[in-house]
C-alpha cells in the first residue's frame, strides 16, 4: 500500500501532505537457507532491490517529496551515486515537477543513469566525486529554493525507518545483528532510530547489534577519517565524507556494534555467493554486509546461532557491467539437439 499509507501514524503526515505513492516498502525478507547454514547463523536478505525504482531510497524519497509538495516546493535537487538519482526522477517524474541530478562523471553504474534519463530528470554530470557534487547541490537549492532530497533532507531518514518496522513486524523481534552498506551514512541511522522507536512502543524488546560495512578503499568510519578520493567497485558507496558520520557513529556506539570494511575482491565475492546460493541478486555496495559476515566468520568472530538480517540496498539488475566482468559467457551451439547433448550434463 506504500510507506505513506502503511506507516501513517508514525510519520510526519498532515491531511493536507499530498497522497504520494508507488507501492514502495513491504519488500520481503528473505531466509537464505544455504548461506545460513554456511554461517552457522539464520542470515535474512531484506531484498530492497524490490522497490519500484530498485533500492531503499524510495522509502525516504517518498516522504521527502510529498513534504515539498506540501511546501510548496515546485522542483527538487539531489547529488548521487546513482540510486538517489533514480529515486528522486521517479518521484518527481509521477508528480509532474521538475528534478536535476548531479552525478560524479563516469562513476555511476548503468542501470541507474538509464533510469533517471528514462524518468526525464535533467542529468547533469560532475567532473569531480559525489561528495564535491553534494556540496554543489547544496549551494544549488540554496540558489534556486529547489527542495534539497539528499538525506540532508530530514524527511528521507525518517522514511527509511519503515525498513527497521517492516523487519520487526515480519520477524516479531529485531534480529540480533543488523548488517547494513554504509556510504553516506543515512539508511544506518535510520535503522537505528526506527527499531528505538518500535522499543520505545513496546513493539519490541531488544535491539539489535548495527554493523556497518564500507568498502576499504572508500571508508571513512572504519578508519574515522575522511577519505579525499574514495575508490571501489561499488560505485553506490564511492563516499568519502558521509553527511550522516555523527548518527552512524552515536548508532553503532549506543547498539555495541562496529564498522568494518571489506575489499572490492570480498564484495564481489560475496555477490556471486548471494545469488548462486541464495538466488538472490543484488548490486555490489549492497552485498558488503555478506563480504563481513564471511570474513567474521574466518575470524571466528560470528556467534553461532544468531539471526541477522542483512539489508540488500540496490537491484544486482542496476550495474549488469560489473556483473558481466565477473561471470563467464553463455556457451553457444549450433541449432541441433546433438550440439545441446554435448553441453547437457545433468545425469
Ligand atoms: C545500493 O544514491 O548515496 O549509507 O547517492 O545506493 O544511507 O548512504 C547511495 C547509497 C548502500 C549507502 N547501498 O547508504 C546515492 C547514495 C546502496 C546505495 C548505500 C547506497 P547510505
Amino acid at each position: 500500500m506504500g510507506v505513506l499509507k502503511h506507516y501513517r501514524a508514525l510519520l510526519p503526515i498532515a491531511d493536507k501532505t499530498p497522497d504520494v505513492n508507488l507501492e514502495e516498502g513491504s519488500t520481503p525478507l528473505i531466509y537464505l537457507p544455504r548461506v545460513s547454514s554456511h554461517l552457522g547463523i539464520e542470515l535474512y536478505g531484506k531484498f530492497e532491490g524490490c522497490n519500484p525504482s530498485g533500492s531503499f531510497k524510495d522509502r525516504g524519497m517518498v516522504l521527502a517529496v510529498a513534504k515539498a509538495l506540501e511546501d510548496g516546493k515546485r522542483a527538487i535537487i539531489c547529488a548521487s551515486t546513482g540510486n538517489t538519482s533514480a529515486s528522486a526522477a521517479a518521484y518527481a517524474a509521477s508528480q509532474g515537477i521538475p528534478c536535476f541530478v548531479l552525478l560524479p562523471a563516469g562513476k555511476v553504474a548503468l542501470g541507474k543513469l538509464a533510469q533517471a534519463l528514462m524518468y526525464g530528470a535533467k542529468v547533469i554530470a560532475v567532473n569531480g566525486n559525489f561528495d564535491r557534487a553534494l556540496e554543489l547541490a547544496r549551494e544549488g537549492a540554496e540558489k534556486t529554493g529547489c527542495a534539497m532530497v539528499n538525506s540532508v533532507n530530514p524527511y528521507r531518514l525518517i522514511g527509511q525507518r519503515s525498513g527497521a518496522w517492516e523487519i520487526c513486524d515480519v520477524l516479531g523481534k529485531a534480529p540480533d545483528w543488523h548488517a547494513i552498506p554504509v556510504g553516506n551514512a543515512g539508511n544506518i541511522s535510520a535503522y537505528w532510530a526506527g527499531y528505538n522507536e518500535y522499543k520505545k512502543l513496546g513493539k519490541i524488546e531488544a535491539l539489535p547489534r548495527m554493523m556497518g560495512f564500507q568498502a576499504e578503499g572508500a571508508a571513512p568510519l572504519v578508519y574515522n577519517k575522511p577519505c579525499p578520493n574514495p575508490e571501489t567497485v561499488a560505485t553506490a558507496i564511492r563516499i568519502g565524507n558521509p553527511v550522516s558520520a555523527h548518527l552512524a557513529r552515536a548508532a553503532v556506539q549506543e547498539s555495541g556494534g562496529e564498522f568494518n570494511a571489506v575489499s572490492d575482491e570480498q564484495i564481489l565475492e560475496a555477490q556471486r555467493i548471494l545469488a548462486a546460493e541464495g538466488g538472490v541478486f543484488a548490486e555490489p555496495a549492497s552485498c558488503a554486509p555478506l563480504a563481513g559476515l564471511l570474513k567474521f566468520k574466518r575470524e571466528g568472530r560470528l556467534p553461532e546461532g544468531i539471526t541477522a538480517v542483512m539489508i540488500l540496498t540496490g537491484n544486482g539488475l542496476k550495474d549488469p557491467d560489473t556483473a558481466m566482468s565477473q561471470v563467464g559467457k553463455p556457451i553457444e551451439i549450433n541449432d541441433t539437439l546433438e550440439d545441446l547433448m554435448r553441453v547437457l550434463e545433468c545425469r
